[in-house]
């Protein structure tokens, strides 16, 4: 298959742990709101969702039982992909990060380095990492290395040569957070350089290239992108997103205008090689 004939996994973060309901009142909390808007994101073609979880106050969240309502309550409704995050938010320590994977997911991110999230620290030493993937290994759950810098992709890459990341490696490359790699072209090529050929990418970018960053990408022959409020509640410039289906559709439109396709469920699963 040449590169313009592999489909495009569009991955839906709905929910995020920064976000608020003050930058866009469509934001899912609720387990059965998140469970809704992720139906509705794989009618318009999403077929994998990245997910946290948030109490009823809307602040983040690392409890287990609001991971198991939302995998199940999506479960009832669409065959998507599911993924919990491990990043969390940035004050969580890493056991409360990883409380996600006891909601057994098809798949969890990891990431593979530190780094500043704005004002923050985002930290996430090797031995936080080889506990994510060693609880996820434990329960059949794949992992998608979650990058923000190209240090990060270096470390994804020792891992799997050492075997501290079992394969196939799936790499989530993300652009413009403040502290990690800028979105510019330069830097995309620069987060390709040490992924092993055939390494199935996304991408994720935040910020105002967002959009261009997905458009370089897909012509790049990414095998992802993400969208999403966790990286943006816009659809445009000053015009708020109504809803995650809405920017999901628009990135799919996106994609067919730039001559690919967006993948199905199945197609998805077989892509990130997901059981189904
Ligand atoms: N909330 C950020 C600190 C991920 O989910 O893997 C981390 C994050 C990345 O959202
Ligand atoms: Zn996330």
């Amino acid at each position: 298959m040449t590169w313009d004939e592999l489909p495009v996994v569009v991955t839906v973060a709905p929910v995020g742990a920064e976000v608020t309901r003050a930058d866009n009142p469509a934001l899912p909390h609720r387990p059965a709101e998140i469970a809704a808007d992720v139906a509705a994101c794989a009618e318009h073609g999403a077929s994998v969702c990245h997910l946290h979880v948030r109490e009823e106050d809307g602040s983040p969240s690392s409890r287990r039982e609001l991971f198991e309502e939302a995998i199940a309550l999506i479960r009832e409704r669409t065959p998507i992909v599911t993924m919990v995050s491990t990043g969390g938010a940035v004050w969580m320590s890493i056991e409360e990060r990883i409380t996600g994977l006891e909601a057994r997911p098809d798949l969890a991110g990891v990431e593979t380095g530190s780094m500043n999230f704005g004002e923050e620290p985002f930290v996430t030493v090797p031995a936080d990492a080889r506990r994510v993937v060693e609880r996820a290994t434990e329960l059949g759950i794949g992992l998608e290395a979650e990058m923000f810098d190209v240090g990060h992709v270096v470390s994804a890459v020792r891992m799997l040569e050492r075997g501290e990341l079992p394969p196939p490696l799936r790499a989530n490359l993300v652009f413009g957070v403040p502290g990690g790699i800028d979105a510019t072209p330069e830097a995309l090529a620069a987060m390709l350089r040490p992924l092993p050929a055939g390494t199935h990418w996304s991408i994720t970018a935040v910020g105002r290239h967002q959009r261009r960053m997905l458009a370089l990408a897909i012509l790049h022959g990414a095998g992802g992108v993400r969208v999403g409020f966790e990286d943006g509640v816009y659809l445009r410039r000053g015009v708020l997103a109504s809803s995650n289906a809405e920017l999901v559709a628009d990135v799919c439109e996106l994609v067919r205008t730039l001559g690919r396709r967006a993948a199905t469920i199945d197609e998805a699963r077989e892509l990130l090689a997901c059981s189904t």
